[in-house]
C-alpha cells in the first residue's frame, strides 16, 4: 500500500495549511511516508505541529536555513530519529519586500540580491552538505521553482534570479549525487496563493491571467504539486534525476490562448459565416 511505504522524509518549508510544503505531506503521508518537519522558528512551529500531527509525525525541528549551525543542528536531531534519510523536501523563498515590486533595475539590491540567493537558493544546497552522509542510496532531494526563473515576470525580479540559480544548482547536485545513486529534481508550480504569495502586489491579478492562459483553463492546487512530489521521491521516478517538472495547468506551454485573445478556437472550421 503506498509507494513511498517505508520512506523517511524531511519537509523544510511549511508555514500553514496553505502552503505547498503541507500539500506535499498530505501526498506523501498518503503514500505511506514516514515525514519529519523543519519550522523557520519558534512562531511558525504550532502551525508545523499541526501539519506534522495531520501527517502522523511527531517530528518538528526548528531551523533557519539562513544558518549552518541551524542547518547542522536540524541533521544530527534527525539522524538521532532516523538512522537513514530517504528524501529531503527544500520548499522555501525569500527576497526582501523591495526586491520584489516595481521596476527590477532600480529596486534591486546587492544585499537584497545576496539574501534572495541565500535563502532561495543556497539553503538547498547547505541542507544537501549536511545530509549527504546520512542519505540511502535511494534517497530523493526536491525543491520548488517558480516560470519567472526562465522568462521575466513583472515584479518577481530578483526571485527570478535565485530561481534560476536554484534550477541550474539542481543539475550540479544531480551530477554530484548520480554516482552515488541519490536523485536531485525540482517542481516549477504554477502561481498559489500561500502566505509567500499573500501581500505581493496584483496576485489575484496573477491567478487570473494563469488560468486564462494555461491549456487547463485554472490554477493548480498544493495537492497537485504535492502529488507530483510523491512521484518524484518514489521509486517510480527512479530514471529521472536533473529535471526541472512543470506543474502548472500547461501554463508554460501556451504562448497565448484564444480565451486571453477574446476568440472562438474553432469558428474557422465551423460552417457559418
Ligand atoms: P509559504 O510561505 O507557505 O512557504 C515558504 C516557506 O519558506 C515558509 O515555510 C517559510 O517559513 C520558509 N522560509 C523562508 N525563509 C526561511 C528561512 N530563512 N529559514 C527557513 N525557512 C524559511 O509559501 P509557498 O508558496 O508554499 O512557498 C514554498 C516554495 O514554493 C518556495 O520556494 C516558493 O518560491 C515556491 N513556489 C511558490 C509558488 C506560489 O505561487 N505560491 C509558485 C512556484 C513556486
Ligand atoms: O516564489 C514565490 C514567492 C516567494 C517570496 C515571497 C515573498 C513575499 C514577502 C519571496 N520573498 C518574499 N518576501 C516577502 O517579503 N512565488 C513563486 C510566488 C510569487 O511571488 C510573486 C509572484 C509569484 C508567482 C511576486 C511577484 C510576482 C509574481
Amino acid at each position: 500500500m503506498g509507494f513511498l511505504k517505508g520512506r523517511r522524509i524531511l519537509i523544510v518549508g511549511v508555514a500553514n495549511k496553505n502552503s505547498i510544503a503541507a500539500g506535499i505531506a498530505e501526498a506523501m503521508h498518503a503514500q505511506g511516508a514516514e515525514l519529519a518537519f523543519s519550522s523557520q522558528n519558534d512562531r511558525l512551529k504550532g502551525r508545523v505541529e499541526q501539519i506534522a500531527e495531520a501527517a502522523g509525525s511527531q517530528l518538528v525541528h526548528n531551523c533557519d536555513v539562513a544558518s549552518d549551525a541551524e542547518i547542522d543542528a536540524l541533521l544530527s536531531w534527525l539522524t538521532g530519529q532516523w538512522d537513514q534519510i530517504d528524501g529531503i523536501v527544500h520548499a522555501v523563498g525569500f527576497a526582501p519586500g523591495n526586491e520584489l515590486s516595481g521596476d527590477y533595475i532600480d529596486g534591486t539590491t546587492r544585499e537584497g540580491f545576496a539574501i534572495a540567493h541565500d535563502i532561495s537558493a543556497y539553503s538547498f544546497v547547505a541542507l544537501a552538505k549536511a545530509a549527504r552522509g546520512a542519505l540511502s542510496d535511494e534517497a530523493a532531494l526536491l525543491t520548488m521553482t517558480y516560470h519567472g526563473s526562465t522568462q521575466s515576470a513583472p515584479n518577481y525580479n530578483t526571485m527570478g534570479l535565485a530561481k534560476a540559480s536554484l534550477e541550474a544548482m539542481v543539475r550540479y547536485m544531480a551530477a554530484s549525487l548520480g554516482p552515488t545513486g541519490q536523485r536531485v529534481n525540482a517542481i516549477s508550480a504554477g502561481p498559489i496563493r500561500t502566505l509567500a504569495a499573500s501581500g505581493v502586489k496584483d496576485f489575484r491579478k496573477l491567478l487570473g491571467h494563469a488560468s486564462a492562459r494555461a491549456p487547463l483553463r485554472r490554477t493548480v492546487s498544493p495537492l497537485e504539486v504535492g502529488h507530483a512530489a510523491a512521484f518524484l521521491c518514489s521509486p517510480l521516478a527512479s530514471g529521472i534525476t536533473g529535471e526541472i517538472l512543470y506543474v502548472d495547468a500547461g501554463f508554460n506551454t501556451a504562448a497565448m490562448s484564444a480565451d486571453e485573445m477574446g476568440i472562438e478556437p474553432e469558428s474557422e472550421s465551423r460552417d457559418s459565416s
